[in-house]
């Protein structure tokens, strides 16, 4: 199992998917060692980094986690998309526009993730969730748009993303959940991708 999340980005000074990361590192959940490493988030090198873990853990799962700040749920995306287009600048000041991530791939990939069987399980754990449909155009989705597009050369391996609501450490005013309950939440993601093959079908939204 590999889980990554971010360094802090945009002017905050923590960032809690890199701190969920970070707790879970060598954690056993469902019988799986977890991995856990905090990407940089600049765009290319986070992808890469990935790739070298990948290449070093060889997981069977892999979790990628960002904040996405504002949203009040925990969040699985549904699909990345082949498009970086930031409105801020990326921890290296990059700022693309319009640029694909891979020139030659395909406009989307699916998330591998149950994320139907995740929110329904993360809700009857009591923590807000919701499948997201987009995850944006910032770094997280270029990270995974590169993680579905090199696991189409791993078959069998399964990944995907979930974006997380600030933490109320942080303080601010942004909807938010104790870091506490994102590490349990995430560790639950982790679970339910483990055992559950074939998601649910059953509409986003009406998942429980
Ligand atoms: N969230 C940003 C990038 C890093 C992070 O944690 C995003 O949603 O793109």
């Amino acid at each position: 199992m590999l889980v990554t999340g971010f360094e802090p980005f945009g002017g905050g000074a923590r960032n809690p998917s890199g701190e969920i990361a970070h707790a879970l590192d060598g954690r056993v959940i469902a019988g799986r060692r977890v991995a856990g490493v905090v990407l940089p988030c600049v765009f290319g090198k986070a992808t890469r980094e990935l790739g070298r873990q990948i290449s070093r853990h060889r997981p069977a799962i892999v979790v990628c986690l960002g904040l996405a700040s504002g949203r009040a749920e925990v969040t699985p995306e549904r699909v990345a998309i082949n498009i970086e287009d930031a409105r801020m600048p990326d921890n290296a000041g990059r700022q693309p526009v319009d640029r694909p991530v891979v020139r030659t791939g395909p406009a989307a990939y699916w998330s591998t993730l149950p994320i139907k069987a995740i929110v329904a399980g993360l809700r009857s754990a009591g923590v807000p969730a919701a499948v997201s449909q987009t995850a944006g155009t910032f770094v997280c989705n270029s990270v995974f748009y590169g993680l579905m597009h090199r696991l189409q050369r791993l078959p069998g391996v399964r990944g995907g993303f979930v974006h997380v609501p600030a933490m109320e450490e942080s303080g601010g005013g942004a909807p938010a959940l104790p870091l506490a309950t994102l590490i349990d939440a995430v560790a639950r993601v982790v679970e339910i991708a483990v055992k559950v093959r074939r998601d649910r079908r059953v509409a986003a939204g009406a998942e429980q």
